[in-house]
């Protein structure tokens, strides 16, 4: 039977799944969208059939059937649909970040493995499904180029939605990196350290921006992230891998290149729907096939966990200007090795 999922959250990414999944995936249909602004939730269940709307999660298990459960909330709003998903038992795929405390992350942990004997949540780190971080990934694993020393991210956005503010810098946009970082290296990260270039004066006058995160990891690869979200020309992405015997990057061919009238160039993607279009497509099919089989096929809440520990220390250090170390509560529970 097809996998019976609910949609909290019908926003950009909200929507984006919603369509994807009627449109692109096999084996899943939308069945309920949640939003408490009801206009938002009609608007979205016009692109998914059959589809019922209410306004809170509560409201929608009691009113139908429901197996599976997108959460697009914002950040800090997944823990009151993750608590009862897990109660029930369903299948999760939770959009980054997991939430938006190391604490509050831990206490989802650790209720999932009081309630299930296998992962059930999925953390929606969708650059771990683009083609070219997982070959990024298996070149550093391969060792054809010697050891990695760095690594540059480049993460710009064209603008930030309204009331965007300086720690949603890490716990919205450098958590990608955050979660990327140990996916490429294979290693944790150990601390981190925040720079404040000359402000942008067409950033809100309340966000100081760009931001350079340096982060260091257990070998002391070091990565530098360029976190610029007013950048104004379009959505760019991009990695620069420093090898012993050689440097590789992904992310600046997004499409073809075209040479005419005088100009060579390419397209900007404008946004991350569509730039990382293809990851989602993929993240969300893998999930549906595990979630059918009760299981995750990607990152786990416990590396939502991780990720939780790194972006709060990464925001102390934002105020700090400080080189902040990073430990890690417990170590990683034999629950999470399958994932
Ligand atoms: C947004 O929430 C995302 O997840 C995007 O991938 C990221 O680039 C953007 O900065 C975030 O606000």
């Amino acid at each position: 039977d097809n996998l019976r999922v609910a949609v909290v959250g019908a926003g950009a990414m909200g929507s984006d799944h919603i369509r994807r999944i009627t449109s692109t995936i096999a084996g899943a249909d939308v069945v309920a969208i949640v939003d408490p602004d009801s206009g938002r939730a009609t608007a979205a269940a016009a692109k998914a059939p059959g589809a019922i709307t209410a306004a809170s999660f509560e409201e929608a298990l009691d009113a139908t059937a429901i197996d599976a459960v997108i959460v697009a909330t914002p950040g800090f709003l997944h823990e009151p649909v993750l608590v009862p998903a897990l109660e029930r038992g369903l299948a999760v795929l939770c959009e980054k970040p997991l939430t938006t405390s190391a604490e509050d992350s831990l206490r989802i942990v650790e209720l999932e493995q009081q309630h299930a004997d296998r992962p059930k949540i999925q953390v929606g780190f969708m650059r771990r499904f683009d083609k070219g971080y997982q070959e990024l990934r298996a070149l550093r694993e391969s060792g054809a180029n010697g050891a990695l020393l760095a690594l540059h991210h480049a993460h710009r956005n064209p603008t930030t939605p309204p009331n965007f503010s300086e720690s949603m810098l890490i716990h919205d946009s450098v958590i990608h990196e955050i979660d990327i970082i140990p996916f490429i290296t294979g290693e944790a990260i150990t601390s981190v350290e925040v720079k404040k270039p000359r402000k942008n004066s067409l950033a809100p006058a309340d966000l100081p921006e760009p931001q350079f995160v340096l982060f260091t990891t257990e070998s002391g690869t070091m990565a530098i992230v360029e976190i610029n979200v007013n950048a104004q020309f379009g959505y760019q992405v991009t990695t620069d891998a420093v090898f012993e015997s050689g440097v590789a990057y992904i992310g600046r061919e997004t499409s073809l290149n075209l040479v005419s009238q005088g100009v060579s160039g390419q397209g900007v993607t404008p946004s991350f729907v569509e730039r990382f279009g293809a990851a989602y497509d993929e993240e969300v099919q893998r999930w549906v096939d595990a979630a059918r089989a009760g299981g995750i096929d990607g990152p786990s809440a416990w590396d939502g966990y991780t990720a939780s520990v790194v972006a709060e220390v990464a925001v102390r250090a934002q105020q700090s200007g400080a080189h902040e170390p990073i430990t890690y509560a417990t170590a990683k529970p034999a629950f999470y090795e399958t994932a």
